[in-house]
């Protein structure tokens, strides 16, 4: 089983594609496994798949991007999908970092961190993190500091995604200031 390939279907259809697999999606991000399953099953690559592979597929993940609890998976961040997903709102850690591209730099300074697509900006617990989701973008990417508790403290809301991501609904710029 190709657990990097599943992972990556599953995620496009928590995140970006419920439809296409004819999923409900709640307002907290879960849908009914079987549902999924019985979905990604009628692909003939995935025709013997169980809720077992789903275990092991975010056991073995470099990053926990889903979760499974009583016969129902969703995704932990990331999300596109016009229907908001509902997170509820958590003290941060005094600092957080977010890595991205150098070209993005101008407009991350004058406009502060948007969504862009997903629903939510994206952040990490600490600059090895940031660095390996700049890279994504930029061989060389610029990692910032986001003064986290402050901007808490002047009412942004936060909410954790996992161990090593949180999410904002936008980062103004006055809290951000570049590491590199
Ligand atoms: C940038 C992956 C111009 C932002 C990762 C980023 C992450 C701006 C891009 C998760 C901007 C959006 C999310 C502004 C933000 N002007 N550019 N004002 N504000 N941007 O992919 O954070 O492997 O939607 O810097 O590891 O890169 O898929 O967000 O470069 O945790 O599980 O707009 O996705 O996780 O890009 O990545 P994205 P992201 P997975």
């Amino acid at each position: 089983m190709d657990y990097l390939k599943l992972s990556k279907e599953v995620s496009y259809a928590l995140r970006h594609a419920p439809w296409e697999y004819e999923l409900e999606i709640d307002d907290n991000g879960w849908v009914n496994v079987n549902q999924l399953l019985m979905s990604l099953k009628e692909n003939n690559e995935w025709k013997d798949l169980n809720e077992r592979d789903l275990y092991k597929m975010i056991e073995t993940s470099d990053k926990k991007r889903c979760e499974l609890l009583l016969g129902k998976i969703r995704a932990l961040y990331g999300h596109s999908i016009p229907q908001k997903i509902l997170k509820e709102a958590e003290k941060p850690p005094e600092v957080l970092y977010h890595g991205t591209s150098r070209r993005f730099w101008n407009l991350i300074y004058k406009d502060g961190l948007i969504p862009k697509a997903r629903q939510y900006v994206h952040l990490s617990v600490d600059i090895h993190t940031a660095l390996q989701v700049g890279k994504r973008r930029d061989d060389e990417p610029i990692i910032l500091r986001i003064s986290a508790n402050q901007a808490y403290t002047d009412g942004i809301v936060f909410y954790q995604g996992n161990d090593k991501v949180w999410l904002s609904d936008f980062i103004p710029n006055e809290y951000i200031s570049k590491v590199n």
